[in-house]
């Protein structure tokens, strides 16, 4: 018996296409992250929910991941893409204790 080609190539495609991203959520409450520790995978995102009624602004000076997602107030929100496997040291400008880490697996 013999394989059509075109569906031997469609097969290959759809093997080698990535699981769908999924998007976590992340809120800030009362001066700290929701969660210490989040594991995602390459392609996830998470977004930054702030519950609190002042502003926090999340950053990371991570090899994996750097980003500043600025000042936001409440019910404000930001959405980062974690594009690279390694460890997040996720942390907020205005409030030195809030720290959170996010691991990345591939
Ligand atoms: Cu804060």
């Amino acid at each position: 018996m013999q394989f059509h080609p075109l569906l031997v190539a469609g097969a290959v495609v759809l093997a080698s296409l990535p699981a769908a991203a999924a998007e976590h959520v992340l809120a800030q409450k009362g001066k700290a992250f929701s969660v210490k520790k989040l594991q995602v995978k390459v392609g996830d995102t998470v977004k930054f929910v702030n519950e609190d009624p002042f502003a926090h602004n999340v950053f990371s000076l991570s090899d994996a991941k750097s980003f500043d997602l600025g000042s936001f107030g409440q019910g404000g929100s930001k959405t980062v893409t974690l594009d690279k496997p390694g460890t997040v040291e996720v942390e907020c400008a205005v409030h030195p204790d809030m720290r959170m880490v996010i691991e990345v697996g591939k």
